[in-house]
């Protein structure tokens, strides 16, 4: 049995395992990562796609940064499209400067993984973690890794293994609280090789369904479209996706996507999901692991930044000084930002959407919500403040940035 003795030990290279690494590695703190998924897998999954200002500033000052400061898209507003218009939202103006960048979530996990690889620290691909055990004094992680059983023994453990891993199953269920909603209809996403025809991101509601324009660089579109929540990507040939895209975008002026190669589909279900308390023992939920918001409002990811931000600083403590007080802290500190990022995302969701038992009245009264959102400016600027992204609850220094 080979043994790694470590700090921290992360379950899962996803953006909330290695943003954490990085964080560990600049305050001196060891730790190790362990993926079940290959290299490859990791980088090419195609998911989020916008950042909000403070993952930004994040990356830049933990060191991460020159990929989206060269690549990344950044974007003062928004669009949001009904009635066949587009109403844009001007972002920067309302929030005094703040913004999204638009930079794919593949290219985040890369930049990563090479400064894992340039600090010398342990990540093991392909390494299944099978168990985690003594979450109260001395945890244990056991893995599989090229056909031989291994153990991490770790002062605590950071569950970044998403909303399908092993660490949050592994908190006895009467210990955790689970908040859930499910949505009657999921996302039907493609990557196109075209240039995107608008320069800022699309939200629609159309009488069809939901639809999304966004991009991943200045010559890959990415769109969504809402499809029933058991819909199966077989069924809908390029041609009839690009059909179904045109008549829910096309506005009355004439703007559409551009149609192009689509070189990647599939479907997304859409819930909420909040488990917690995020902590049990020395056991720390972060991310997906922790929570699941419906993409509508662009949190997933962020969230994960700003949950191992505070675990960071809370680890950072405990090694400076023994004290505890921010670990304690820690679920409380991110449940506060994960609700608030939750009410957004399903009030996105509810706002965006067609939910097939809703009646004309429901319909009329979306419109009217729509017609006030952009034709108010409060209602604009409590937009464009959330989806931009509140303030981190603890400081970028405290975190030792
Ligand atoms: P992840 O799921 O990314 O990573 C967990 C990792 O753990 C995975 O690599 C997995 O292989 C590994 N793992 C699992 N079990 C393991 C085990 N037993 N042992 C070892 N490793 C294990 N969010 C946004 O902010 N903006 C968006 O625009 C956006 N768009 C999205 C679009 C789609 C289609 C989807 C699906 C999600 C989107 N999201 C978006 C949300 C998404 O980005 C997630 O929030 C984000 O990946 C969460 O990161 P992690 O918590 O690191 O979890
Ligand atoms: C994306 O670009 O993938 C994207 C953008 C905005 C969302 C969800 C996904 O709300």
């Amino acid at each position: 049995m080979a043994v790694h003795k470590t700090q921290v030990g992360i379950v899962g290279a996803g953006p909330a395992g290695l943003l954490l690494g990085q964080l560990l590695h600049l305050n001196g703190i060891d730790s190790v990562i362990l993926e079940s998924r290959p290299r490859d897998y990791v980088i090419d999954r195609v998911r989020a796609g916008v950042l909000e200002q403070g993952t930004v500033d994040l990356l830049i000052a933990m060191g991460v940064g020159a990929g989206v400061e060269a690549r990344g898209l950044r974007h003062d507003g928004l669009f949001i499209g009904f009635d066949g218009r587009r109403h844009r939202i001007d972002m920067a103006e309302l929030t005094g400067g703040r913004a999204i960048t638009v930079y794919g979530q593949n290219e985040v996990v890369k930049d990563l993984i090479d400064a894992r690889a340039g600090s010398g620290r342990r990540l093991y691909f392909e390494a299944e973690s099978a168990s985690i055990d003594a979450l109260d004094d001395a945890p244990v992680i056991r893995f599989r890794h090229d056909g031989a059983d291994h153990e991490v023994r770790c002062d605590f453990v950071a569950g970044c293994d998403g909303f399908h891993g092993i660490c949050r199953p592994s908190i006895p269920p009467n210990e955790l609280t689970i908040y859930e909603r499910t949505y009657p209809f999921g996302w039907l996403g493609i990557l196109a090789e075209v240039a995107p025809s608008s320069e800022e991101l699309v939200y629609t509601y159309h009488p069809r369904g939901f639809a999304l324009f966004s991009m991943r660089s200045p010559t890959v579109t990415r769109l969504y479209f809402q499809v029933p929540p058991d819909e199966s990507i077989e069924g809908w040939p390029d041609e009839a996706i690009w059909d179904e895209m045109l008549a829910r975008m096309t506005t009355i002026d004439g703007w559409a996507p551009h149609v192009g190669r689509i070189l990647q589909k599939g479907v997304t279900p859409m819930r909420s999901f909040v488990a917690a308390p995020m902590r049990h023992g020395r056991l720390f939920l972060a991310g997906d692991a922790a929570h699941i918001v419906p993409p509508t409002g662009a949190k997933g990811l962020n969230l994960a930044a700003s949950d191992v931000v505070v675990l960071a600083r809370g680890l950072k403590a405990f090694y400076d000084t023994g004290g505890v007080e921010w670990l304690d802290r820690y679920s409380d500190v991110c449940l506060r930002r994960v609700w608030r990022a939750q009410r957004f995302s399903w009030w996105m969701t509810s706002a965006l959407h067609r939910f097939p038992d809703d009646g004309p009245f429901d319909v009329q009264r979306q419109i009217a919500e729509l017609d006030y959102l952009t034709s108010s400016r409060a209602a604009m600027t409590s937009l464009a403040e959330q989806y931009a992204g509140l303030p981190l609850e603890v400081s970028f220094e405290s975190a030792g940035l």
